[in-house]
């Protein structure tokens, strides 16, 4: 349990948050699918991507990390180990579902696990299609649910018109293609996260990307490369949405992700009425990333849904707080997919806004906020969400009364020194000038 107490008004000043989650994971991955040695600067060194290196140590991949900086040196696939035990995903989707696509294509034959929360998350987007390409994937009900067994074998490449916009699903099948007989093509109906495909571009693979379709030819060995890892938008969010509601705010985030596949949550702070200004944007090797500063603004509601959904679909949490402070009703639809995240964010979100005043209300694919509301203090739980636990975190700076949050660890999933970061940035009102 931890109390979080504000006593100081406002937020200021700059920061550079930990490196992007999604981008961390790939880097590792792919650096090990490769020959060769793969330099990643700027890892984030959260619990999630630290299960995917384990799991490639398992495979007899030698990481080395110091800190923030790794190095993965691979036979490539090819040459992986069998593992002596299980391979636990612990809490990270990410881990689990684009590992099902990587050892479905590999000649190792293991098992996947993960914590609780994993275990009922939904694996069979992911195990149906690969199961079409000729993967011999095992357990769960039908395939659905860890533990599975993955017995790596031939594949063949398959055609596949996505039913949910996932970026976690497009990767994995993906990583299979790159070992299945032909081409595989995947279409999208909305775009989501790209780092898969352009990370496949530095690593050398032979892929091709159109609109809304993605393309990759099996058969082709990579080779390790460097990659330079962002700070995460997603992270930054938290302070981003912190620095729009509280008055005489103003923060500055350095080397942030800008990949506009991430960028909804900026879109979304200019629409309610926040100063949203890019400081400075660069094109780095795979990944564009920048400075943003984010000023306090009056606030007014939004609808949030459609094409925007994946582009801020881990910041809803936040955003959902930030629209109890906005003048009007909040609607955010098409967002079902919340519900088989690390909880069921659309519940927790509610339940969790309701017991310190917010008049927030559940549908079955979002959340309807009418703001603005006074916000009063109370216990609220994490339940086990990095997400959840830190939109407490900064609900807390808003409250009239203390807020104590029920495991509050789960924060070092994707944010570790979140809370660091947070009594840095706060700071007494006339530190402003
Ligand atoms: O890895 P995990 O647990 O699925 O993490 C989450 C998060 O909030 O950090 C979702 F719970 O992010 C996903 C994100 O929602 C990370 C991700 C990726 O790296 O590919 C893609 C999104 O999931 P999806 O299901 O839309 O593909």
């Amino acid at each position: 349990m931890k109390t979080v107490v504000f006593d100081k008004p406002i937020l200021t000043g700059d920061v550079a948050v930990p490196g992007d989650k999604s981008i961390s994971h790939r880097a590792v991955m792919l650096g090990s699918i490769a020959e060769g040695e793969t330099k990643i600067t700027g890892f984030l060194d959260g619990e999630d991507c630290l299960r995917t290196i384990d799991i490639f140590r398992q495979l007899g991949v030698s990481i080395e990390r110091e800190g923030t900086n790794v190095t993965v040196d691979s036979p490539g696939l090819q040459g992986w180990q069998l593992p002596s035990g299980d391979l636990y995903a612990g809490n990270s989707g990410t881990t689990a579902r684009l590992m099902l696509g990587i050892l479905a294509g590999s000649n190792i034959e293991s098992v996947l696990t993960g914590d609780e929360s994993l275990s009922k998350r939904p694996m069979n987007r992911v195990t149906l299609p690969l199961s079409t390409m000729g993967a011999s994937i095992a357990g769960g009900p039908d395939g659905n649910l860890l533990p599975l067994t993955i017995a790596g074998g031939h594949l063949t490449a398959i055609d596949y018109k996505m039913p949910v916009a996932s970026a976690q699903v497009k990767s994995a099948i993906l990583f299979a293609g790159l070992n299945a007989e032909g081409t595989t093509t995947i279409s999208e109906k909305t775009v989501s996260r790209d780092h898969t495909e352009r990370m496949l571009m530095q690593f050398g693979a032979s892929i091709q990307v159109d609109g809304f379709k993605v393309s990759v030819k099996g058969g082709n060995v990579l080779h390790g490369t460097e990659v330079i890892v962002p700070g995460d938008i997603s992270s930054a969010a938290f302070f981003m949405s912190a620095a729009a509601m509280i008055k005489g705010s103003s923060v500055t985030f350095k080397n942030v992700g800008l990949n506009p596949t991430r960028t909804g949550i900026l879109d979304v702070l200019r629409n309610m009425g926040a100063r949203v200004e890019i400081l400075e944007e660069k094109n780095g090797v795979g990944e564009p990333f920048g400075t943003v500063k984010v000023s306090y603004g009056e606030l007014r509601a939004t609808e949030i849904s459609g094409e925007l959904i994946p582009r801020l679909i881990d910041e809803l949490p936040i955003i959902a707080l930030l629209a109890t402070q906005a003048e009007g009703t909040t609607v955010i639809k098409d967002a079902e997919e919340l519900r088989v995240k690390e909880t069921d964010r659309i519940a927790a979100v509610t339940s969790e806004l309701k017991k310190i005043g917010a008049d927030i209300e559940a549908t079955d694919d979002g959340m309807i906020i009418h703001g603005p509301t006074a916000l009063t203090g109370g216990t609220l739980t994490s339940y086990g969400d990095h997400r959840v636990g830190m939109m407490a975190a900064i609900a807390a700076l808003i409250a009239s009364e203390p807020i104590q949050i029920e495991d509050p660890e789960c924060i070092a999933i994707s944010y570790p020194g979140f809370f660091e970061d947070l009594d840095k940035l706060a700071q007494p009102a006339n530190a402003n000038g």
